[in-house]
């Protein structure tokens, strides 16, 4: 599969539209039949997320498992999103991913999505495919988002923080409303047991204890110093210094502008939110969010 570093040519930045619903770019859309085409096997692991929830982690550590020791020169010559095929992206600097994804040479393979769970292609329920999904607190995703927005021309212009954080609580955000999204993914896992649900300051907190969890999910039983070299491998400044999962060699990222790994912590918001912003963000959140039993930790 030919990923072209070359094309250099500069993206501009695209447009939110409302597509089915809910705010997308072309990039997300413009391969939609293929998408909604997609035939799962019953053997895939679906990754989903919403944008910035810690996708990028969370793939590396499953790719880690099931990969890690069989292929080991696929750590060492393969970036992660090469790995781990994008399915709704079509950045057309590189093959759609739905194109990467079919011609995956592994199994199981190991795909990552952001859409919704309404938007998701029905062969993956059909196949009845293993899905992991990640989820993050509102405030740190936001910032996260924001960050990610300023560097990547990809995404549409951010504008300055108190916009962006008046769009993300408006939910006109590429792949919409954040509240959406982790309620509609927590809500299917409910009559769903092939969904398991994580949270990212979980992962913060105790990555042996969640590795466990996603272990006996997935039917596995690495030994102790698998399981080892999976946290460490996984470990935040391992992966920021680790050219195959740092995304430092995509094009279209000013790293100059902020890096892809930036600080990877939980808490991070309190350096951005000014006191009535998180007052009126949390006054916000009281009202878009009520399922007593789906609960974010801000802090750990
Ligand atoms: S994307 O573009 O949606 O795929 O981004 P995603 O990978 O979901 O999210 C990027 C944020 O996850 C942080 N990250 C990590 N945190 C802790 N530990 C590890 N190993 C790790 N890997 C990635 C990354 O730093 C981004 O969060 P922020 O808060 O911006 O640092």
């Amino acid at each position: 599969m030919e990923f072209n570093m070359e094309n250099t040519e500069r993206p501009t930045r695209p447009l939110l539209f409302d597509f089915h619903g809910v705010s997308m770019t072309h990039y997300f859309t413009d391969n939609w039949e293929k998408v909604q085409n997609f035939q799962a096997r019953p053997d895939d692991i679906l990754i989903a997320t919403y944008p910035k929830a810690g996708t990028t982690w969370i793939s590396y550590i499953l790719d880690l498992l099931y990969f890690g020791q069989s292929a080991p020169e696929r750590q060492t010559s393969l970036p992660i999103y090469q790995r781990v095929p994008f399915l709704e992206s079509d950045f057309h600097v590189f093959p759609p991913g739905t194109e990467v994804a079919d011609k995956l040479p592994t199994s199981p393979r190991l795909i990552k999505t952001h859409l919704p769970v309404q938007l998701i292609p029905k062969s993956f329920w059909e196949q009845n495919c293993k899905v992991v999904y990640v989820a993050r607190n509102a405030k740190d995703n936001v910032v996260s988002y924001f960050h990610f927005d300023r560097m990547t021309k990809v995404e549409p212009e951010p504008g300055d923080w108190n916009n962006f954080l008046q769009r993300f609580m408006d939910g006109k955000m590429v792949f919409g409303p954040w509240y959406d999204h982790v309620t509609g993914w927590w809500e299917k896992k409910q009559t769903h047991s092939i969904i398991h649900y994580m949270f990212y300051e979980d992962m913060i907190e105790d990555m042996g204890r969640e590795l466990d969890g996603l272990c006996s999910f997935l039917g596995l039983s690495p030994s102790v110093e698998e399981k080892e070299r999976v946290i460490e491998g996984s470990h935040f400044d391992n992966m920021k210094n680790n050219s195959m999962t740092n995304y430092s060699n995509v094009p279209g990222m000013d790293f100059k502008i902020s890096r892809f790994m930036r600080k990877g912590k939980v808490g991070d918001w309190k350096n951005h939110f000014t006191v009535t912003q998180s007052e009126q963000f949390d006054e916000h959140y009281q009202r878009k969010m009520n399922n007593p039993n789906l609960q974010f930790r801000t802090v750990v």
